[in-house]
């Protein structure tokens, strides 16, 4: 860390029993220290190491011993050089055979000689505080070891490689020139007619900073199916067959399936993979009149979760004509986007096309046997082409995402530079347009990390894992 130069070491593999496990240390005294504990021979004699012996980059085969010469593993062992780390700083990374008492041993050893437990995240962030990643960069390391789904670590992975940077900091140069612009027109007013400077300006920020501010804040909204997987929720009326598709979905009997009416009293919530997009999937109690005050609740819940919900798999019996209470059902779903599911294909009187109400004609739909497990696999499909579809729009225009801390800073940055343009359109003075400018800057920058404060680094770097 800059100023603050101590040496900082972990365990950078998660903990229990595995084939390698890592330790990793960070600091000026990094290879000082691994040439204390690493010789390349098991003979304590023989091949000690000195500092200045290590090759950047090569790995050295070798033995970690106590300072009374036992041998507590062996190793294979790296350094990295400053500035061609990860930190920056030189960096020494160890490979031990991956057990809690093994490593534990190696990082005693390594406290003893005065190095300090890092902190979660404190590798990154001393990437960060060295100027070799921006926090955008940062977090999105973390974003990578949290994905869930392809979708997810796809669009971290953009961020790794600094696009939303490049975003944030092609809307500052042009706020930067605008913010010039005001200035000329504060020192030199004479210079040109105010109204033709009013109107060049409002036109720059008009066209070129709150399109790409609005698209990204649309992005964030727009991404929350990455970030906490799509809300699936199956609806219907009672019996069609709603928890027999969540066990197939979930491919096991998750939910209790029974030929009575109203078995579902409560929502049963799972997480899983469809075609590698991370779904929330929600069974709900059928929908219908009752007067079971159990069962009521457990309606007005469905109800409620059908609101929620980002994608509905409208059920119903294809073995049975359409009825009201299907209708009720399809109703309280409103305009939200919608699969039907013309469940029980297996009985014989089964599926007549007859019976498509003209409503519902234009409906994606699809005919499946969820006791059969028919159609399952297309459903799968189905739901994964009606999601990308949807979010095709954002992914042809790049894949960055931004997460909450970006859109709460793009947002106060959008609502600074519309305090600019009201201003201007109501002809205040350029000193303060300039001053809604600068706001509009300064809360870019936090994005990036220009111009961030210590209390904010601590919480973005505290969710990080220790030894990151
Ligand atoms: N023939 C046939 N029966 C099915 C099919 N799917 C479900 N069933 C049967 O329909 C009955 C109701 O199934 P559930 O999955 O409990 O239905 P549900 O919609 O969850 O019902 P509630 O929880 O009461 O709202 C059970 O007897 C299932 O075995 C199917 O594809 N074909
Ligand atoms: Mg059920």
């Amino acid at each position: 860390m800059l100023g603050d130069k101590d040496n900082i070491a972990a365990i950078a593999t998660p903990p229990g029993k595995g084939g390698i496990g890592i330790i990793r240390i960070s600091g000026p005294d990094a290879l000082p220290l691994a040439a204390s504990l690493f010789s390349k021979s098991a003979d304590p004699e023989k091949k000690g190491m000195k500092p200045g012996d290590f090759i950047s980059h090569r790995m050295y085969h070798g033995y970690i011993r106590t300072a009374g010469g036992r041998v507590v593993d062996e190793v294979l062992l790296v350094c990295m050089k400053s500035p061609r780390s990860y930190t920056c700083e030189d960096v020494v990374e160890i490979q031990a055979h991956s057990g809690p008492a093994v490593l534990r041993k190696i990082l005693e050893l390594l406290m003893a000689k005065g190095v300090r437990l890092a902190e979660p995240g404190e590798f990154t962030r001393r990437a960060f505080l060295n100027g070799r990643i921006d926090l955008t960069r940062a977090e999105a390391v973390m974003d990578i070891i949290e994905a869930g789904s392809a979708d997810a670590s796809e669009a971290a992975a953009a961020q790794v490689r600094g696009e939303l940077k490049q975003q944030i900091e092609m809307i500052r140069e042009k706020l930067l020139q605008i913010q010039s612009e005001t200035a000329a027109a504060i020192d030199f007013p004479e210079d040109t007619g105010e109204e033709i400077r009013t109107e060049r300006i409002l036109k720059e920020i008009k066209e070129h900073v709150c399109p790409p501010l609005e698209t990204l804040l649309q992005r964030y909204e727009d991404a929350h199916v990455l970030r906490e997987g799509l809300r699936l929720t199956i609806a219907g009326k009672p019996n069609v067959g709603k928890s027999s598709l969540m066990n197939r979905l979930l491919r096991k009997e998750r939910a209790i399936v029974t030929p009575v009416p109203g078995t579902t009293r409560d929502m049963i919530e799972e997480n899983l993979l469809i075609r590698g997009i991370s779904i929330v999937l929600t069974d709900t109690a059928g929908v219908h009149d009752s007067d079971d005050p159990v069962e009521k609740i457990g309606i007005e819940r469905s109800r409620e979760r059908i609101q929620q919900a980002d994608l509905i798999l409208f059920m119903t019996d294809t073995g049975s004509p359409v009825t009201k209470e299907d209708h009720a059902v399809f109703s309280a779903i409103g305009s939200k986007p919608l699969i039907w599911i013309r469940n029980k294909s297996d009985l014989k009187n089964a599926g007549a096309e007859a019976e498509i109400p003209k409503a519902w004609a234009h409906l994606p739909r699809i005919t499946i046997s969820a006791l059969q497990n028919r159609g399952t696999d297309k459903l799968r499909d189905l739901i994964a082409e009606t999601v990308l579809r949807s979010s095709g729009k954002e992914k042809a225009a790049g894949t960055v995402i931004p997460n909450l801390r970006h859109k709460q800073a793009l947002e106060k940055s959008l609502t600074a530079v519309k305090t600019a343009v009201e201003g201007m359109e109501n002809e205040l003075p350029f000193e303060l347009i300039s001053i809604d400018l600068q706001d509009a800057l300064d809360f870019l920058g936090e994005i990036i990390g220009l111009t961030v404060k210590e209390d904010v680094l601590d919480r973005i770097f505290s969710n990080f894992c220790i030894g990151k």
